[in-house]
């Protein structure tokens, strides 16, 4: 045992009595423990080790064929009362969740060893830190958040021995059965509760589960923000660093806007890009007004499939070292991995992400998931922000929404003021996509990204937005939207993205200090086409003004889109929001 605090021994006993581990094993956080496991688990062939040489530190894992994403339509929001879990959350009366759930955990881990793994949402020490605890039957969640969080000792020492302030994470795989799966919340009790899967966003418990759907509860009652959101900093040329959070839906772009290399225009004159979390942000007004991001991992998971060395070289030499890949391709010559993207080599002799034989050359089935990922420590990449652990976290500049849109969104546009801002955040709408099981391709509204992710009435959750934003009042930053993902009639992508997005990043952050013009159009801000530099690219300024139009049919249809929309949440939708509606409705007349 790790520490005298009764609220977490307790509670362990009790968890013990109900899933009747034949060992418990309080994970201290030791690379000599963790190699243990590592053993353990290269025995059972739950974890391959690949080749030392050219991966040191790396595992290949491979989850069940029917267990490789977040399962939406099986992951609950159980408040005591329905209403407070909302019309876009599945709902489920915890009394009768935790007795469900509480006879499939019963004696669920006979045989098996229960790991104890105390770890911390954010830089230890630091104000903004919430610890958590995450009992699991699974030696991979072990390893896998050894590298997403902050985890062993220390998290307990910065708990305490008094306080009851941690969430209580319950994990078994039991026996991966997708009709008994469950990812149930219970935002009131502080607790989760996630059996019958192995794949990470339904039982990393830290991530999803706590930093973001228990987290966006706590952060609604004690006055601040859990948002899925991106911290990314940009160094200019005289070395001044501005941060810009973002939130784009699952599998849009996050991880690769976070670790950006900037086009060589801009490398030359000694811009930089820092990355300070690729996924999650946890923001707080500061004793100086404005807003604060914390990045509460501690490692990323990120997409495999489409990262390559042009793409996204800085996320790839994150993944070369301490990485353990989930569901990618094995590559049976020289032990190691490949992802569709990765370069234009399949390997011929190898495994697929099932662990059937797959040649590359001759296949026509894809080899690795299109949801395969890598973990791997945010220490390992190349551009991690100085500013990682720093407890204070990164002041904001600019908050920026996007998602998937074929032709509705522009390339960016800026919001008039913040309630409008907070609007445009309200409305976004993505593709869906393979992160989640379900339909890929079709849109849908996605509010702020969280649409799977707000741990309690979506109306209450715009609400607290406009409130923080009367708190920050003019500290507050400023609201972008972006659209990476405009096509031609071809279906191409138009905007050639990835690095090239810091082209966007310079006018968001110069309209932030008041240097850049904009064009007042009906649904925001624009840059001039001129304003956007296209210097070193294939593009001319006319293909930019392209990018920039707003098609006023398409916007009236969506303006219908988000009304209907909005009737979910009938009186709880702000009455700011109704009002953006009608204002966005008369400019498009
Ligand atoms: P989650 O981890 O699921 O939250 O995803 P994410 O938002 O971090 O997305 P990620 O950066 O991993 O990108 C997902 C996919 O989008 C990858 O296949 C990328 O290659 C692709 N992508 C990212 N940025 C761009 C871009 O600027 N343009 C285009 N066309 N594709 C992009
Ligand atoms: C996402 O789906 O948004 C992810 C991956 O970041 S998961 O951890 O599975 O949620
Ligand atoms: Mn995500």
């Amino acid at each position: 045992m790790l520490t005298n605090n009764k609220n977490v021994l307790n509670w362990v006993d009790e968890m013990v009595a109900l899933t009747k581990p034949d060992k418990v094993v309080w994970i201290d956080g030791s690379e000599e423990q963790l190699n243990g496991l590592r053993e353990e688990a290269m025995k059972t062939g739950e974890m391959i080790k690949l080749n030392e040489e050219k991966l040191p530190g790396c595992f290949l894992h491979r989850t069940a064929v029917n267990d490789v994403a977040r399962v939406e339509h099986r992951t609950f929001i159980c408040s005591r009362k329905e209403e407070d879990a909302g019309p876009t959350n599945n709902w489920w009366d915890p009394k009768e969740a935790y007795k469900t759930l509480g006879d499939l955990f019963d004696g669920v881990m006979k045989g098996r060893t229960m790991y104890v793994i105390p770890y911390s949402m954010g830089p230890i020490g630091s104000k903004m830190t919430k610890v958590g605890v995450e009992l699991t039957d699974s030696i991979y969640v072990v390893l896998n958040m050894d590298i997403m969080t902050r985890m062993g000792k220390a998290a307990l020492e910065h708990l305490g021995d008094e306080s009851n302030d941690f969430v209580r994470g319950l994990h078994s795989k039991a026996d991966l059965d997708e009709e008994k799966r469950y990812i149930c919340h219970f935002p009131e009790d502080n607790t989760i509760w996630s059996i019958n899967s192995g794949y990470g966003g339904n039982v990393l418990l830290g991530k999803k589960c706590f930093a973001l759907r228990i987290a966006s509860y706590q952060g609604k009652n004690e006055g601040w923000m859990a948002e899925h959101m991106l911290i990314l900093g940009l160094e200019n040329p005289q070395g001044e660093v501005k941060y810009i959070t973002a939130a784009f839906p699952s599998a849009c772009g996050k991880t690769n806007l976070a670790m950006l290399i900037p086009p060589e225009i801009y490398r030359k004159q000694g811009y930089k890009v820092w990355c300070v979390g690729d996924d999650i942000a946890w923001l707080r007004q500061g004793d100086d007004g404005r807003l604060w991001a914390i990045n509460p991992e501690n490692g990323f998971f990120g997409v495999a499939p489409g990262t390559n060395d042009k793409s996204n070289p800085n996320a790839l030499a994150t993944t070369r070292k301490n990485t353990i890949f989930t569901n990618v391709v094995h590559n049976l010559d020289d032990n190691t991995v490949w992802w569709e993207g990765l370069d234009k080599n399949p390997p011929e002799n190898a495994l697929n992400w099932k662990g059937e034989p797959w040649n590359g050359k001759t296949a026509d089935t894809k080899g690795a998931h299109p949801n395969s990922r890598f973990t791997a420590p945010a220490k390992g990449c190349p551009c991690v922000s100085p500013e990682f652990d720093n407890p204070k976290g990164v002041p904001v500049s600019a908050i920026v929404f996007g998602g998937r849109r074929a032709k509705t969104a522009p390339l960016v546009y800026q919001s008039f003021d913040w309630n409008h801002g907070v609007f445009v955040g309200s409305i976004m709408a993505s593709e869906t996509t393979a992160a989640a099981t379900g339909a890929v391709g079709v849109v849908r509204r996605d509010p702020m990204a969280m649409l799977p992710f707000c741990g309690y009435h979506m109306g209450d959750y715009f609400q607290h937005w406009i409130d923080m934003g009367k708190k920050l009042g003019d500290k507050a930053p400023k609201i972008f939207n972006v659209n990476w993902f405009r096509t031609d009639d071809e279906g191409h992508f138009i905007w050639p993205g990835f690095g090239d997005n810091m082209r966007v990043l310079l006018w968001i952050l110069d309209r932030c200090d008041g240097k850049a013009d904009a064009v007042e159009t009906s649904i925001g801000y624009e840059p001039k086409a001129a304003d956007i530099n296209v210097e070193g690219l294939d593009i001319d300024t006319s293909v930019v003004e392209g990018l920039l139009s707003v098609d006023k049919d398409l916007w009236k249809q969506e303006a219908e889109g988000i009304e209907e929309f909005y009737g979910k949440f009938g009186d709880k939708l702000p009455k700011e929001l109704h009002d953006e509606l009608e204002g966005l409705k008369k400019r498009l007349g």
